[in-house]
Order: structure tokens, then C-alpha cells, then sequence
């Protein structure tokens, strides 16, 4: 399969007809043949309706169509034999001949066809006039008919300051990459009426004008074509203007110009659309599937890239929109999926994935507040337990009412506070206890029994809180 290794076009176009070819009718493989995509080698769409003539050892030379997705096919060619396709984009885009394929012995061969669109034709929405030509056949639309046979011939003898001039008008603003031009010359006139010093200019609004290119091509350009790469003013380019300064000839009498072509882009937007998972429920260590759904209107989507864990780096990159994962522990994962386009742009969608364990207790720990309970109070003792979802502290206070603490000449209602954690979730027990201050000072006043408030609280790590507030009686 004689591809050019040297550009990441080249793999790129490779991975999308890998990926188109997953779509290819199952009986088409069987047959000797060459199939391949012709694409709009700017956005990687595939060109409906491209003539495709395979030049081998089939007289006369076959001849196919390409479908809605770009992909043309011929059956029957003699296996391993050599030739060249020569492929006619649809109107507005470029020509191309391709050379030096050789059919496998079996099976179907592969040659995919990037072609440019040509902006400068009209036959691709373009329109064009010229301040000079008339000569039938011979007029300035024949330097924009995508045909390098036929050319423009204006006249050598304009004034310097209004030389002949061709203004395009594009069908969209673009960014130009690059122009080609055949300064060949035309009419069955000399050699020397070829172009020799030229301008070009740009604009934006068909008003202001900027010089994007200027120089002279020689004797060595003539017969084919020359690509020149503007370095300024090539950005939101509507207009474009060639002016033809002189012939190489500086005695010939006309300026021959065979075909100016304008390349370039237009305006990108990244595709967009979703990610969905195949089923409701996921679980640990099975496959869950996730599919993305986009769509890009200026051009190809080239893969799709996948973060599983929400980490922002993308962990997978599929030439589908579809790809199998296995989580190995329970959680919930923001999974983003992205999808690169032709031209590079990327467009995201994400969707958050439960995936749980289906042999993990419902309720490992039971999810309710800390429970706090009271044995009878014993002498002066009051046993206390709590039981807690979670490391819990309690907190205890007795107040001793206020007609009791003037009674016994107490310092301060409080007669006691009490602090403790539990160490984990589970029970804390502990003995509440009037204290030995307090038990003096009720002897001391001749009072047998006495009764306190008690508020006890409990809070676990989750800030659920119990508070209780009873009255104890100790004797
Ligand atoms: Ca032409
Ligand atoms: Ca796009
Ligand atoms: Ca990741």
C-alpha cells in the first residue's frame, strides 16, 4: 500500500478509515479490487460524488463514484498489477492523481485520496471578474475553472499603476494556507506570455487590501504548478486579488495565467455531545460499557479520548465512540470522554458512574444517632452507657437545684461535669458519681437523698447528637 509515511495526516486519515471500515459492507472484502475514501483533506469529511478513474491494465479505464461517506470501490482488477488513480473531487475541490499503486495479490487494496477545496472556483460558490480580457476563450473565468488546460490572457500594454487584475470572491471567509499558481501561457501563444511578476492581495471586507504575496516566477515554473504560502495579511480572508504585473517574455504582448487556486479553512467548532453507560446498575470487577454520542458539522471526529476516575488525564483513547471498562472498588466515578476532531479541536461530555459492590453489607454501620441509657442510680453511683454509629463524645453535668445548693451552703449549682470519647463506633460505658465534695456537704446539712439534674449529650463524627435531661435521685 504505497502511503506516504511523512505526515500525521497521513495516520490520521489511516485511524478514520480504519474506523469507517468497520462500516463497509461484509461482502465487499471478498473480491480483488482497490477500495479507498476520498476526503476533504482539511476536514477529513469524506467527498460525496468524487470521480475516481483507476489508470491500469483495464482498457478503457474504470470508473467510479464515491458514496455519502467518501468511499469509492472497484472490483475486478488484474491482482497485483500497477497504476494510478485519478481522482475529480466534487465541484469546488481540487484534482489529484495518484501513482504507483499496486494491487495486491489477493484481497481488496486500500488507497485513500485527501483532496483540498478550492475556494477560487466558481464552481464551488466562488465568483470572479477581471479589468481586462475578452478574447473568447481566452477570458480571466478560464484562470479559475480548475482546469489547468485552458488559461487567462491579458493584455502586457495596461499601465503600471492598473495592471490586469482578478478579484475572487469567496464563498466563506477563511484562512488561507496556501495558493497555487500556473503561470503557463495560454491561447496558442510564446512560452515567454507566461506569467513573470505578480501580486497578491487579501481582504476581509472587499474595502481595505493588504499585500499577502509578490514575486516573479521564471522559465523553471512553467507547466506546472507553484505553491506559495502567504505569510501575512492570510487570516479572515473573503477576497482575494491577483494582479498581473508582467510576462516573463518582457516583449511578449499578453500575460498568460492558466489557473490561480485559493486553499485554506474555515471556522471549527469542536463536536459535541454526550456519554451514556450501557446499564443502570454497575458493579465491581464487571465490564461496564460506555458509549459517546457526538456529532462535528465542519469535520471528522478522529477518536475519542476516556478519563475514568475523574482525574482530568485521560486514561484510554478509542477510534469509536465506544469502549468497556472494570472498576475494581465501589465508588462514584466522573467519567469524561473526549472527542478530537479533524482539526484538532476537542469537545467534552461526562456523566458520574456508580459502581457498587454487590457483596458489601447494605449497612455496614448502622446510620442513626448515639443512644444514651441509665442503670438505676447505686449509693451515689449512676452507670451510663452509650452505643454510637462512629468515635463518639459524651458529656455529662449535674446541677444540683437551686433551693438544695443554698440548703447545704454549696459554692455553685454545678456539682459535677464529665468528658469522654469512645475510642471507635460501637458502646462507651462509664459510672457517673455524686461527688465526695458534695456528699460532705449533704452530711454535713443532715440530707439523706438528693436530686440533681443530669443532662448527658452524645455526638458521633457525623455531628448526629442525642441530648438527655432527666432528674436522678441518689440516697
Ligand atoms: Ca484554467
Ligand atoms: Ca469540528
Ligand atoms: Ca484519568
Amino acid at each position: 500500500m504505497p502511503m506516504s509515511p511523512r505526515t500525521t495526516v497521513t495516520a490520521l486519515l489511516l485511524a478514520a478509515a480504519a474506523a469507517l471500515a468497520a462500516t463497509a459492507p461484509a461482502g465487499a472484502v471478498t473480491s480483488h479490487g482497490l477500495n479507498g475514501y476520498v476526503t476533504d483533506a482539511d476536514t477529513g469529511l469524506g467527498l460525496n460524488g468524487s470521480s475516481v478513474t483507476w489508470n491500469g491494465t483495464t482498457s478503457p479505464a474504470p470508473q467510479v463514484t464515491t458514496d455519502g461517506t467518501g468511499r469509492f470501490l472497484f472490483t475486478g482488477l488484474d491482482p497485483g498489477t500497477t497504476g494510478s488513480l485519478a481522482v475529480v473531487g466534487p465541484a469546488g475541490w481540487d484534482r489529484k492523481s495518484v501513482g504507483g499503486v499496486t494491487l495486491p495479490a489477493t484481497d481488496l487494496g486500500t488507497q485513500n485520496v485527501p483532496l483540498h477545496r478550492d475556494w477560487a472556483t466558481p464552481a464551488g460558490g466562488a465568483s470572479a471578474s477581471a479589468n481586462d480580457g475578452s478574447v473568447p476563450g481566452c477570458a480571466s473565468a478560464a484562470a479559475v475553472d480548475n482546469d489547468r488546460a485552458t488559461g487567462w490572457s491579458a493584455s502586457a500594454t495596461r499601465p503600471a499603476d492598473d495592471p490586469p487584475a482578478l478579484t475572487v470572491t469567496l464563498p466563506q471567509t477563511i484562512d488561507v494556507r496556501q495558493l497555487v499558481l500556473d503561470p503557463t501561457s495560454a491561447c496558442d501563444h510564446a512560452a515567454g506570455a507566461a506569467l513573470g511578476r505578480y501580486r497578491v492581495q487579501t481582504s476581509g471586507d472587499g474595502a481595505s487590501w493588504a499585500t499577502a504575496l509578490e514575486g516573479e516566477l521564471g522559465a523553471d515554473a512553467r507547466g506546472a504548478a507553484t505553491m506559495l504560502s502567504p505569510a501575512v495579511n492570510a487570516g479572515g480572508v473573503r477576497y482575494v486579488r491577483l494582479q498581473l504585473l508582467s510576462a516573463q517574455d518582457p516583449a511578449s504582448p499578453t500575460i498568460d495565467v492558466r489557473e490561480l487556486q485559493v486553499f485554506g479553512v474555515g471556522p471549527n467548532q469542536p463536536p459535541a455531545g454526550t456519554v451514556s453507560a450501557g446499564a443502570e446498575r454497575n458493579y465491581i470487577k464487571g465490564i461496564v460499557r460506555l458509549r459517546a454520542s457526538f456529532t462535528d458539522a465542519d469535520s471528522s471526529i478522529l477518536r475519542y479520548l476516556w478519563d475514568f476516575d475523574g482525574d482530568g488525564r485521560y486514561d484510554q483513547a478509542t477510534n469509536g465512540p465506544a469502549v468497556a471498562h472494570v472498576w475494581s472498588g465501589p465508588g462514584v466515578y466522573h467519567v469524561t470522554v473526549g472527542a478530537r476532531d479533524f482539526r484538532g479541536a476537542l469537545g467534552t461530555a461526562s456523566l458520574d458512574v456508580r459502581i457498587t459492590d454487590p457483596s458489601a453489607l447494605v449497612e455496614a454501620v448502622p446510620q442513626r444517632k448515639p443512644l444514651i441509657t441509665f442503670d438505676p442510680p447505686l449509693g451515689i453511683d449512676l452507670p451510663t452507657r452509650i452505643a454510637c454509629a462512629s468515635k463518639c463524645t459524651f458529656t455529662a453535668k449535674m446541677v444540683l437545684t437551686a433551693r438544695t445548693a443554698k440548703r447545704i451552703h454549696a459554692k455553685r449549682r454545678t456539682a459535677m461535669t464529665f468528658k469522654r470519647s469512645t475510642v471507635a463506633a460501637g458502646l462507651g460505658s462509664w459510672t457517673l458519681t455524686l461527688p465526695n465534695a458534695t456528699v460532705k456537704l449533704l452530711r454535713k446539712a443532715k440530707l439523706k437523698t438528693v436530686t440533681v439534674r443530669l443532662t448527658a449529650s452524645a455526638v458521633d463524627r457525623q455531628k448526629r447528637r442525642t441530648t438527655v435531661h432527666r432528674w436522678v435521685k441518689f440516697r
